[in-house]
């Protein structure tokens, strides 16, 4: 089949004609979209077409290849008749037996046989500003609709004035083995609240459509192009809804039709359960192209007080009707009559402009909004929105199949199906699904301008969302932002970058008030206000490094892209980060601590309290921030135009960091040969808490490597193993990544496979004691939390490429590890687009579990050590791991030109 196919293709290229092509697509496909971007070729076959699954499939696949393909006039009959009896082919022959046809749409596509009947199946859109869920209802449509910066409360801070007369007692109590009595005082004194505001729904446009009985049900969400399609049969007619979340104009955008002319009626209102209020009007509008009616339905939000925090924000929300029969807009609604098609375009603003402004106009936002796409069809909405969208998700490509021959049934299941049988079977698709929805949903909901994704993302239908879904910074944002930069998604991490940047402000008033230090810090949580003191209790609260280690996040970001503008740009605020340490923390017998601090929401045996002076992770995060330090200050040393006194400055900076550095306490092994959590040896074996906190240095941080510190990373793989294989879904995500950086391929699966688990609803948590994905692959903690989504999207990554400095190197030459950690099941693949650190592209084949062929590019010239299981071809062999079964080589590379490597 392949090689017919094959034939052909080779064939066309001589021959095939866009003009004859482009018709036969459109008469093939009722009603698709066909379009071409600046030499971009791309396809939604997505709606409106009622074929066999797999035709479609294989056909979005083909079509964008034909269509590009040039044809002679005289040809096009024969071509034609072998398209389309190819196309059937494909469409018809089982899945499996030809490769080539069976398009990786399975890798890519959410699809169910029915409507969502609660929030965690519907499915998820947004462009970082918006996010929305689509029920696909077919009676009465839900779409719930939230506003990124649509949060309680105004702008203010949390920082106790009391603090800092009580901080001397409470290190001494620590250092007396009081940490319950120093617990308490930090309660009183530290902890005055409040505690942070929460993220706030816009409730949901309702689409009444009164179509009790559908047939030939189906709804999807097509990652390849962020597009959600709801199509069934009611009364005889096909109706056919397309939603999507549009990247490039800020915009929700949703396409109805009906096959039969005149059959499309439906009633748009909204609901919410914040106090709002609502309106309707029929308005005339006239482009240079068009002129006739829209409906426009507008609901005001009000947001709420919290914590005696008035609420400062209200948001609105607007939605357009365009249709081609009649509209009305009686009672606060939009009523649609007779029409064949309709486009709802759908915005929403709030009058926030920063943390401490919220001097805006929601009204006018959604004005300019609407203003600035009034001229597009929505056809070209769609084009634009697929085009900013593709660009990001594109870069990257991830192919993971146990055997090519005969693919798991399962990939024919409708995704929450496909989810609940994935335990324990073949269906390695099912891991690549889940890689690349984490993908679509760092892309979806956090985007340059915007803010950072929240716990859970930019989707929320709670009154009340769980841990107010703020941002956790003991783990959770962090976890977040891990896939950003190894899939190349680099600009999607702008919004954590500008979260820093205003911590860097909050947090400098932070450090001195509560303090008294210079720098600034940020505890273990914040908000949309930036809120940076210790909130909800000391047993959480009292963590003094959030910031720091978000201002890793700044400096992993320089070592992925080499940007140094990017870094000077950011360079006080990594400073800023260790000069809090310089004075919060304290001497005792030559080495310096952070105390108070707690090692997150964990104390060790025979403790009262978690409160301590100097666990692992504050060592492991200062170092990381002092190292940081140093090496951007040495970097912007290199600056020849720097002001003498600049140079000075920064000399003597170094010269401080580096002797801090010297007396942060090592890690140590404890009595059971694990690494020890505290200083003291106090880590209960039996314990299998969440929170692995003092792994930070395995991962994300490179502190406990098998090349440089054997033991230490010994003694990791033992509390690993003491902490189980279950856990919450964030808990998952990072043990997937722990276990990638033990090189354990296998061990890391079984950690996905326990994610992969079926949890049909919150409420369900007891019938599905090990559920860990929602319907909507939506990570469970349970609740539905989406740090694990992201979590395991970056350690299926990190099980296929790791990349790290050496923190003993002197110049940041980069290690590579070609598939550290493939797992038996993971046979046949690979990758693409992968970035390393230290500026490279990294595309692997594998095959029968063995590396085939890797293509690395660099940006720079320099030195890459390279690491890889199976011997190559290229490069200096410098050493062997016999136990790991690790060839290191060391290869030169020049910038720009790729080195191909070759398994030997
Ligand atoms: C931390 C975790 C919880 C939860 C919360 C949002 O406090 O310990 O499990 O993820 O953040």
């Amino acid at each position: 089949m392949f090689i017919v196919f094959a034939k052909v293709i080779k064939k066309m290229k001589k021959e095939i004609n866009r003009e004859l092509i482009k018709p036969i697509i459109r008469k093939i496909v009722y009603n698709s979209v066909v379009s071409i971007d600046e030499g971009r070729q791309y396809v939604n076959l997505s709606h409106n077409f009622q074929g066999n699954l797999e035709f479609r499939r294989n056909f979005s696949i083909f079509v964008p290849l034909f269509y590009s393909i040039q044809l002679k006039q005289n040809q096009k009959q024969k071509m034609l008749k072998q398209f389309l009896l190819l196309t059937f082919m494909c469409a018809v022959l089982p899945f499996g037996k030809d490769k080539t046809c069976r398009a990786d749409n399975t890798n890519s596509l959410l699809w169910y046989d029915k409507p969502a009947s609660v929030w965690l199946e519907a499915m998820p859109l947004g462009n970082s500003k918006l996010g929305a869920m689509v029920f696909g209802k077919t009676d009465v449509e839900e779409i719930q609709l939230n506003e990124e910066t649509f949060w309680s409360g105004g702008p203010h801070n949390n920082n106790s004035t009391s603090s800092i007369y009580y901080l001397n007692e409470v290190r001494s109590l620590i250092f007396q083995g009081k940490e319950k009595q120093a617990e308490d005082l930090i309660n009183k004194e530290f902890i005055k609240g409040p505690h942070g505001m929460r993220f706030l729904t816009l409730g949901s446009l309702k689409l009444d459509f009164g179509h009790k009985d559908a047939k030939n049900y189906r709804r999807e969400l097509n990652l390849n192009n962020a597009v959600s399609t709801v199509s069934y049969t009611a009364n005889g007619v096909k109706y056919v809804r397309e939603t999507f979340a549009s990247l490039e104009d800020g915009v929700i955008v949703m396409r109805i039709k009906a096959s039969g002319k005149g059959k499309l009626n439906f009633t748009l209102d909204h609901e919410c359960k914040l106090k709002s209020s609502k309106s309707s009007e029929r308005l005339r509008f006239m482009t240079s192209r068009m002129k006739g009616n829209y409906g426009m339905l507008k609901a005001v939000i009000e947001g709420v007080e919290q914590e005696g925090i008035k609420s400062a924000l209200n948001a609105e929300l607007a939605a357009k009707v365009l249709a081609d029969g009649n509209i009305t807009t009686d009672n606060n609604k939009v009523d649609v009559k007779n029409a064949t098609t309709a486009t709802i375009i759908i915005t929403a603003a709030t009058n926030f402009v920063n943390y401490h402004d919220v001097s805006g106009n929601a009204s006018e936002k959604n004005k300019a909004t609407l203003k600035a796409i009034e001229d597009k069809t929505a056809d070209q909405l769609l084009k634009r929105h697929i085009a900013k969208y593709q660009e990001q998700y594109n870069r990257v490509a991830l192919d993971i199949s146990a055997n090519t021959q005969h693919p798991s049934p399962n990939t024919q299941l409708p995704t929450d199906q496909r989810l609940d049988k994935f335990y324990g079977s073949d269906d390695m698709g099912m891991v690549a699904l889940m890689f690349n929805f984490g993908r679509y949903l760092l892309i979806s909901s956090s985007q340059q301008g915007g803010q950072a994704a929240n716990l859970q993302g930019v989707w929320n239908d709670k009154m009340m969302a769980p841990w107010d879904s703020k941002y956790t910074i003991n783990i959770n944002a962090e976890m977040n932002y891990w896939p950003a930069e190894i899939c190349g998604l680099t600009e999607a991490a702008e919004p954590l970058f500008s979260m820093i940047k205003d911590l860097s402000v909050t947090g400098a008033e932070t450090a001195r008030k509560m303090y008294g230090c210079r720098g600034w810090v940020a505890h273990h949580n914040t908000d949309i206000w930036r809120v940076a003191g210790p909130i909800d209790g000391a047993f959480w609260g009292m963590f003094p490094n959030g910031g720091a280690w978000l201002t890793t996040h700044i400096w992993e970001h320089y070592l992925y892209t080499l940007d140094k503008d990017f870094l000077r740009e950011y360079y006080p605020i990594l400073k800023g980060a260790a000069d809090f340490y310089l004075d919060y923390m304290v001497e005792r017998d030559g080495e310096l601590l952070v105390v108070p601090s707690v090692s997150p929401e964990h104390g060790g045996v025979g403790k009262q309290s978690p409160v301590c002076a100097g666990c692992t992770m504050d060592n492991q995060i200062v170092r990381d921030a002092l190292t940081q330090a140093i090496r951007a200050t040495e970097i912007m040393l290199q600056d020849t135009a720097l002001a003498d006194k600049d140079k000075a400055e920064m000399n003597a900076t170094l010269l401080a960091f580096n002797a801090a550095l010297k007396k942060i306490p090592a890690m140590k092994v404890g009595k059971y040969g694990q690494l020890q959590e505290w200083r003291e040896d106090i880590d209960d074996p039996k314990d299998e808490h969440r929170h692995i906190s003092h792994l930070y240095g395995l991962y994300p941080s490179n502190q406990i490597s098998p090349f440089l510190t054997p033991d230490l990373f010994k003694a990791a793989g033992v509390t690993l193993n003491q902490r189980g294989d279950q856990a919450t879904g964030w808990s998952l995500g990072w043990k997937t990544n722990f276990w990638a950086r033990m090189l354990d391929g296998n061990h890391a699966f079984t950690i996905i496979s326990n994610m992969l688990r079926l949890l049909p609803d919150e409420n369900k948590m007891r019938e599905y004691p090990n559920g860990r994905t929602f319907p909507n692959l939506f990570d469970a903690h349970p609740p539905f939390q989406i740090d694990g989504n992201f979590g395991v999207t970056a350690g299926i990554a990190e099980m296929l490429m790791q990349s790290q400095l050496s923190p003993n190197a002197k110049d940041l030459s980069p290690e590579i590890f070609l598939l550290p950690a493939l797992p038996d099941a993971w046979k046949n693949g690979s990758i693409s687009g992968f970035k390393a650190r230290g500026g490279y592209t990294v595309n692997i084949t594998w095959k029968d579990g063995k590396l085939k062929s890797a293509n690395i590019m660099p940006k720079e010239s320099g030195k890459l050590i390279l690491r890889t299981k199976t011997p190559i071809s290229q490069g200096n062999l410098v050493k062997t791991y016999q136990d790991l079964g690790v060839y290191e080589y060391e290869i030169n590379v020049t910038g720009g030109k790729a080195v191909v490597i070759t398994a030997s």
